[in-house]
């Protein structure tokens, strides 16, 4: 084996989790580096993470290294190459005695999560590391973790590649192409039903979505919304909401980060802007990504947007600028 990784996760317990952690170690997500998992949980079920180990030990993975669980998240994140923060407390769980309903009550209460363990990733995880938040509100959660780490060096990303993934899906039978010849499909703003997915940048058979697509109708009426409503529809269908998708894609997340990007293409997550397009700095924003040769992940910043599109995204932003305002309180 070449080398070894450290990848935490959070949430380890969950759904999501349980998809997710087995393609960590399968020799395909890394490569042939060995894996070491530090895998974290809340007190009340980090027992159960003994019978996850069990199935991992028992499923002959030749590039798994040492795993570990605990309810220490400070414990875990020492020396952490990669922290995949799933964990998070959903809507409509009863939190101190209060049914959490409210964006702002679930923007304050995970926001909180994240305070602790940015400042832990800060401190203890590697100068490099990078870090994929999962749970939601991502994009939020990812600014508090950022700002609590307050270590410019590592790279903090919230998760849009689930979305990302399913516009490609869309397209793809909309234009009759086969799902491999959907790219560059860019999730632009919040993971959250304001998102913009890219119709008209994406590249179909390698061209333009707005020249294949030429239907704006389609895109506003029926595109933008089924992508923007799909995790709804997915809990409406099967009673849980997306879990081995959303797996895949922070997987696909990870390789398209552990890997150079080939020339004119892109992957979507969301990262700090820059001032790219127009957003104001700081907040975490989908974008279009590319890692270079040497590792560094960097936006894509030549992609032109319509006027529709830019009014679109605009929406998104202010909507991330609303969660910043209502997180305020938990910035240093
Ligand atoms: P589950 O409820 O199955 O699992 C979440 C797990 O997180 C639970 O076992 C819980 O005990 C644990 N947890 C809570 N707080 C924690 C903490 N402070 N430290 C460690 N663990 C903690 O949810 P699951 O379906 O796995 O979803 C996880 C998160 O992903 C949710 O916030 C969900 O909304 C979010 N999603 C984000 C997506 C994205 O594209 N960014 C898509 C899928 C998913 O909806």
């Amino acid at each position: 084996m070449s080398s070894s990784v450290k990848v935490v996760v959070t949430g380890a317990a969950g759904q999501i989790a349980y998809s997710l952690i087995p393609r960590l170690v399968d020799g395909r997500t890394f490569g042939d580096k060995k894996v070491d998992l530090a895998l974290v949980e809340i007190p009340q079920v980090v027992s159960k993470l003994e019978g996850l180990v069990m199935e991992l030990e028992d499923s002959y993975f030749p590039n798994m290294g040492e795993v570990t669980f605990t309810d220490n998240f400070e414990e875990a994140s020492k020396d952490g190459d990669w922290f995949l923060l799933v964990g998070s407390i959903p809507r409509g769980i009863v939190y101190n005695g209060k049914k959490i309903e409210e964006r702002s009550d679930l923007l304050s209460i995970n926001g909180g999560i994240f305070v602790d363990q940015g400042k832990a990733i800060g401190l203890h995880g590697k100068d490099n590391a990078k870090i994929l938040v999962v749970g939601n509100p991502a994009n939020t959660n990812a600014f508090i973790g950022k700002n609590a780490a307050g270590n410019n060096s590592q790279l903090w990303m919230a998760m849009t590649m689930l979305d990302s993934n399913r516009a490609k899906s869309i397209i793809s039978k909309k234009t009759d192409t086969d799902i491999s010849e959907i790219k560059n499909m860019i999730i632009w703003g919040n993971h959250s039903p304001t998102m913009y997915p890219d119709a008209e940048n994406v590249l179909i058979n390698g061209s333009l979505g707005s020249s294949v697509i030429n239907d704006m109708s389609w895109m506003e009426n029926e595109f933008i919304p089924k992508v923007q409503q799909r995790g709804k529809a997915v809990i409406d269908a099967r009673g849980a909401s997306s879990a081995t998708s959303a797996a895949k894609a922070a997987i696909d997340t990870v390789m398209a980060c552990e890997r150079p990007t080939e020339d004119g293409y892109t992957f979507s997550a969301a990262v700090a802007s820059d001032g790219s397009y127009g957003v104001p700095e700081g907040i975490i924003c989908g974008y279009p990504l590319m890692t270079l040769s040497d590792g560094t992940i960097e936006i894509k910043r030549d992609i032109s947007l319509s006027d529709f599109a830019k009014s679109k995204f605009q929406i998104s932003i202010d909507e991330l600028l609303s969660e910043k305002d209502a997180i305020k309180h938990l910035m240093e």
